[in-house]
């Protein structure tokens, strides 16, 4: 029963071991992510892609607004297990006019235009949470949808 015990442990410290990975992972093999802002005949909307997000992962959260007035995502309750490398903004060609690092949990978008939002989740959730546009009216218009870190 302790040879078993004992052999157990090692399998478990090796696992552990092979978990823990080497070099920045926030900067490898980044997954894109569309994020659509906007409103149709239904109401509005957020779009993302994914709806489950994978820890340790990097993700560039495209956000484009669609509509002719000014939208946000906040985040939420989610944010503080996300961590933010950074946020983009460019110009129509392409020229990068700001980016802006640091703990962000809410981003507007202007009318017909597009933001990247460069994020690593690093806790999982215990179960789906919530995105959101907090403009007056627009959640309720129907600017939330269920997200998930695994
Ligand atoms: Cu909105």
């Amino acid at each position: 029963m302790k040879n078993i015990l004992m052999t157990c442990a090692a399998i478990a410290v090796s696992i552990g071991g092979a978990a823990i990975a080497e070099g920045d992972l926030s900067r490898a093999n980044i997954i894109d992510v569309t994020v659509l802002l906007g409103s149709d005949d239904d109401g509005m909307f957020i779009r993302p892609s994914i709806n489950t997000f994978v820890t340790g992962q990097a993700y560039r959260m495209v956000l484009t607004n669609t509509d002719d007035f000014k939208h946000e995502l906040a985040l939420n309750g989610i944010g503080e297990r996300i961590f933010t490398r950074k946020i983009e903004a460019s110009d129509a060609e392409g020229n990068l006019i700001t980016e802006v690092k640091g703990a962000i949990r809410e981003v507007e978008v202007g009318p017909h235009q597009t933001v990247e939002w460069f994020i690593v989740p690093v806790q999982t959730t215990d179960g789906p949470e919530e995105f959101s546009c907090e403009l007056p009216g627009h959640r309720e218009s129907g600017m939330h949808v269920e997200m998930e870190i695994n």
